[in-house]
């Protein structure tokens, strides 16, 4: 009766919560209310940030672009979205086996039914105090927990009177009901959400007016293997990565910019304030420290920014400054050597593709900064700090290289058969150091030099095509670079962790 009870209870209580978290999900989509999985998961990948959470997204990423399943930003999201839920039906479990085990014992009536929710409602109060929950928020968050500890209760009630029952077929027909209507609010809850969701208008995004074009190469004329990528990425598959699974949404009008620290005038700025300060154009590549060897977490696009070494001479940097920390609203961080943040090519960004920035991609503002890994370009910017200590930022902490410097890549997008020949094609990539040539080889043979296309900018991946002469049958490609300063393209195999995955690209090819 006792084990039953307890069975009863983690069953009670996880299937309670789908339904409970399916409307909670709606009321985030119609009225902004909290989701309490994501902030759980957020607070506690934050707290436990070390190398459980590094291994974790590791094994993630290299599994995901090994199965070439799909884009693995929006996959790994996906996947996070799907922990934080499982994560959060596991809690309600035990709560609920907690409830079946404590049941005998437990005689007060209203004890039994509203305890499990509030234990589980003051377990999320610093998940709410560190995501920030209105009361509103809380509120609601108190009366979903109530509401499925009723239901948990109800059910572990009805299941200890039916245990008397001798009938068995009774107890499967309440169970039916049960699973009815559990399913029915469950698919209720998220199918409105989906509608609705659908139904609010994406906002479209502000253009931005064009600046001055800084740091632009004449394009000449070349026609790319078929397959290979575009050679500008559209925003909506511009790959993602930061610590959140919904990215903070900021409002431009609330939001301010500080420029703080060993400074002789420090600032606040506005959104206005930046925007109208002289901004340039320009074609530039972004590539995750996470990325393997042709793997999708790199991209190309114009943004638009101000010079931050035109931030800086405003605010007057102290002597003894080594370097420029950032802090985001997400709690995330980052720092630049004095050298890199007055690199005339970083810039505090507010466009990306010709439009104000996306919520993904760090609305109000973000960094780019050449040469360095993504991780370097810190999103939705609120301080900026001249400090006279080096800083060790976010997944520096973890163990990744502080530098972060992009290592010369060259990726094989697509190939196709001729008479005695392959033709393939994609992209290569340096930094600021640019690409000076790339080679292909077919089967270990001799290395074939590739046509490039002139770069958009000396900040962006090169687009190759080449030739290579090959008997009839299947092939294996091999792709390498050398960099604008003559340096080849390391062979070595690395895996991402912690200094960013080098080695060469192969792929699979065909000769007729
Ligand atoms: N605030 C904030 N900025 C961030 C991150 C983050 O988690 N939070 N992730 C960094 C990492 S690891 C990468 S690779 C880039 C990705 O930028 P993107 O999403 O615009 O491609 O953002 C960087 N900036
Ligand atoms: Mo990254």
């Amino acid at each position: 009766m006792k084990h039953r009870l307890t069975l009863a209870g983690l069953i009670a209580g996880a299937s309670m919560g789908v339904p409970m978290l399916a409307v909670m999900a709606l009321g985030q989509v119609v009225a902004g209310l909290p989701f309490a999985p994501y902030d759980l998961f957020g607070l506690l990948t934050r707290v436990l940030a070390g190398p459980l959470v590094v291994g974790g997204v590791e094994a993630m990423v290299s599994i995901l672009q090994a199965l070439r399943l799909g884009s693995t930003s929006v996959l790994g999201k996906f996947i996070e979205g799907g922990g934080a839920v499982l994560m959060a039906l596991v809690g309600l479990a035990l709560i609920g086996t907690l409830l079946g085990l404590l049941w005998p014992n437990l005689h007060n009536r209203s004890a039994r039914r509203f305890l499990p929710g509030v234990v589980a409602w003051v377990i999320m109060i610093p998940v709410g105090a560190w995501a920030g929950w209105s009361a509103l928020g809380f509120g609601w968050v108190l009366i979903l927990a109530l509401a499925w500890s009723v239901a948990t209760d109800g059910i572990l009630g009805h299941w200890e009177t039916l245990g008397m029952a001798p009938v068995d077929s009774e107890r499967r027909a309440f169970l039916g009901r049960v699973a009815a209507l559990a399913l029915a609010t469950t698919v209720a809850g998220l199918g409105l959400s989906r509608l609705l969701r659908r139904a609010v208008p994406q906002e479209a995004l502000a253009p931005i007016p064009a600046g001055p074009a800084a740091n632009l190469a004449p394009s000449g004329p070349f026609a790319p293997v078929p397959g290979t990528r575009s050679e500008v990425t559209p925003i909506s598959s511009f790959y993602r990565v930061d610590i959140n699974i919904v990215p903070p949404s900021v409002e431009a009008s609330q939001w301010a910019l500080e420029v703080a620290g060993e400074v002789d005038n420090p600032l606040t700025l506005s959104y206005a304030e930046i925007t109208a300060m002289p901004s340039e154009d320009f074609y530039a590549t972004l590539e995750c420290i996470s990325n393997t060897v042709g793997g999708d977490l790199i991209s190309t696009t114009r943004f638009t920014g101000v010079k931050l070494s035109d931030l800086l001479a405003r605010a007057g940097l102290h002597p003894q400054v080594v370097e420029i920390r950032f802090d985001c609203v997400d709690g995330y961080s980052e720092s630049l050597p004095l050298d890199s943040a007055l690199d005339p090519e970083t810039r505090l960004c507010y466009g990306m593709g010709g439009a104000q920035l996306t919520q993904e991609h760090g609305y109000p503002a973000r960094l780019y900064t050449p040469n360095r890994h993504g991780m370097k370009n810190p999103k939705w910017i609120q301080k900026i700090e001249a400090v006279t200590q080096p800083f060790a930022g976010y997944w520096e902490q973890q163990g990744w290289n502080k530098d972060a410097f992009v290592h010369t890549t060259s990726v094989i997008d697509a190939s196709q058969s001729e008479t005695g020949a392959v033709e393939a094609g994609g992209i290569a990539y340096a930094g600021a150091r640019g690409i000076q040539k790339v080679e292909v080889q077919v089967d270990g043979g001799n290395w074939v030099l590739a046509e490039l296309k002139a770069p958009l900018s000396q900040l962006a991946w090169v687009l190759w095509r080449a030739r290579v002469p090959a008997a009839p049958g299947p092939h294996v490609l091999t792709v390498r670079a050398v960099d604008g300063s003559g340096g080849l393209q390391t062979a070595t195999f690395a895996d991402p962790f912690p200094n960013g995955a080098t080695g060469y690209d192969q792929a699979a090819a065909r000769a007729d």
